[in-house]
């Protein structure tokens, strides 16, 4: 049985966002279409406390983009975003959601970063996303959304981990690149790990 993930596809992300991707919006009419070839769909969206330490404006003196040590591990910094129950962490409007079955929030521990769909950058907590896909027999993960080179990387290298067979769909996601080669550099991780990268086109089933 196969799943649609769809991964942050929030009004941060998009443009006029705080933390906006470069044509976000186009993926809008393709995971909507996308959409009719499944039954199961889950959405995860990142979803912050103000005070969270992902947040340059959190640190005296820092600037998004630059990178700190937070309980030990490297965090990029990023502008204020996703915070709880703002506008900007609300989902698009053009995003149909009449067929989810639920939605997974992440990011909220305010100490540690949640890029994973599935679990937290320091691997400590689960969202339950895993045990959720299990318990309606799901063995395909399907992933769209935002962004490739962050979110989107992350849940597909952890739904590989958790033993799924794993779809990127290339035409359905887009990336922040902090750096010019950020999007080729995951695709080509994501692809090296397992994941298959499809048009959505040729998703079929
Ligand atoms: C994301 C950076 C910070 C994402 C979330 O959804 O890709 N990126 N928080
Ligand atoms: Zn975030």
């Amino acid at each position: 049985m196969e799943a649609l993930l769809i991964v942050d596809v929030q009004n941060d992300f998009l443009p006029g966002g705080a933390l906006a991707v470069t044509e976000g919006d186009k993926i809008i009419p393709i995971i909507n279409k996308l959409q009719e070839k499944f039954d199961f769909i889950i959405a995860t969206q990142d979803w912050h406390p103000a005070d969270h330490k992902s947040f340059a404006a959190n640190h005296t003196g820092k600037k998004p983009g630059e990178v700190i040590k937070l309980g030990g591990t490297d965090q990029m910094l990023w502008p204020v975003h996703c915070v709880q129950e703002s506008e900007g962490a609300e989902f698009h409007a053009a995003l149909d959601r009449s067929k989810w079955k639920k939605v997974f929030r992440k990011g909220l521990n305010p100490l540690v970063d949640s890029y994973s769909g599935f679990f937290d950058n320091k691997k400590k907590e689960d969202t339950g996303l895993t045990a959720f896909l299990h318990e309606n027999g799901i063995t395909d993960v399907y992933v769209t959304g935002l962004a490739a080179d962050y979110c989107v990387k992350f849940t597909v290298l952890d739904a590989l981990k958790e033993g799924f067979d794993t779809y990127l769909i290339k035409d359905a996601t887009k990336a922040v690149n902090l750096s010019p080669n950020d999007y080729d550099n995951a695709l080509k991780e994501m692809n090296k790990s397992g994941a298959e990268v499809l048009l959505s086109q040729a998703v079929s089933f």
